[in-house]
Order: structure tokens, then sequence, then C-alpha cells
């Protein structure tokens, strides 16, 4: 059985960057119901007994779609709660920054890549920052797909579907994309992953 992981903050915290409403809908509820899908949809399958990366593997190969969108959902959200915190942004531990230096040309083409990969997510989805090999890269994926199902690892991710941002930003998705990026990432916690 899964449960909904408890957040590191209080819901009123990342205000006005990301409204007390979107993180009691959003996690409360929408979270909530991905993984109350997942639980009903695994019970008493072979699948009860994996891990959570286990279960999108294998859910993926054998395309299981309601398995994978809730597991894949429940793995994305877990990421991208512990990716923020309050007064995020701002300065990044050196390891992080010389590795993102190397690998994007400098950090400034970074934010770029990155804020560009969800502005343009056609739709539902993700913008992410993963390894692959060694190499940090930045992709972006569709409704609940995660960079592991192709051998990525990653180690940050924003969520882009409009429940993240429609209460606070409306439409604007390139307001929402930089105002995580400059202001809400813990950019520690996304160091601790490399
Ligand atoms: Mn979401």
């Amino acid at each position: 059985m899964f449960e909904l992981p408890k957040l590191d903050y209080n819901n009123s915290a990342l205000s006005p960057i990301m409204s007390e409403q979107t993180l009691d809908l959003h996690h409360g509820k929408h979270h909530q119901t991905y993984i109350t899908n997942l639980n009903n949809f695994i019970k008493g399958s072979e699948y009860e007994k994996l891990s959570l990366e286990d279960i999108i593997k294998k859910s993926s190969n054998e395309k299981k779609a309601g398995i994978f969108n809730n597991a894949s959902q429940h793995w994305n959200h877990n990421l991208f709660w512990k990716c923020m915190k309050p007064n995020g942004g701002g300065n990044v531990p050196s390891k992080l920054e010389n590795k993102i230096k190397k690998d994007f040309g400098g950090f400034e083409k970074f934010r770029e890549e990155f804020i560009n990969a969800g502005v343009t997510q056609f739709g539902s989805g993700w913008c992410w920052l993963s390894l692959k090999e060694d190499k940090l890269v930045v992709t972006k994926s569709p409704n609940a797909e995660n960079p592991i199902i192709h051998n990525m690892k990653p180690i940050l991710g924003c969520d882009v579907w409009e429940h993240s941002y429609y209460l606070d930003y409306r439409n604007k998705r390139p307001a929402y994309l930089e105002n995580f990026f400059d202001k809400l990432i813990n950019w520690e916690y996304v160091d601790s992953l490399l």
C-alpha cells in the first residue's frame, strides 16, 4: 500500500509563488487520487510486492496504462515536492553548478533550456533535468511519463499539468516556470541526487 508523503513545508509556505489553495488541491487531492488508484489497480496482483520504480518499468513494458500512469505520477510528484522549498532558487551548490556549466555550456543556457522544455510540452506533462549515463540532460514528457523508462535518472522535475499552475498563473505557463525556477527550486536537494 502506497501512502501520500507528507510535505517538508506547510501548504501556505510557498505562497505567493505557489498558493496554499494550489497545494491543498494538488497534493491533497490530485496526488492522493493517483495513490488511491494505484493501490486499487495493484491489489492482489503480482505488482503488489514490487518497488515503485519496478512497478513503473514493468507496467511500461507490459503496456498496462492504468498502473503505469498512476505509479509514474506518484513517483513524479514525490520528486516535485522535494525539489521545492520556501525561499528556494538562488545559489546552486558548487558540485551541481559546475556539472551544469560543463554539460550545458553555462547556467543561463540550462535555465533557458529547462524553462523552454516546460513551455513547449504540448498539453499535460513534465520537464526534467536528468542524468543520462554521466551527462545532465533536459527533456520533456507527456502526461505521466517518467525518464526512468528511458534509462535516465531524473534529479529535478516540474509539473506542467494545468492543475499545477492554473489557479495562480491562469494560462501563463512561462511565468509559472520562471517563478518555479527562480524562487522555488531546492537546489541542495537536487544536488544531493547527483
Ligand atoms: Mn500534478
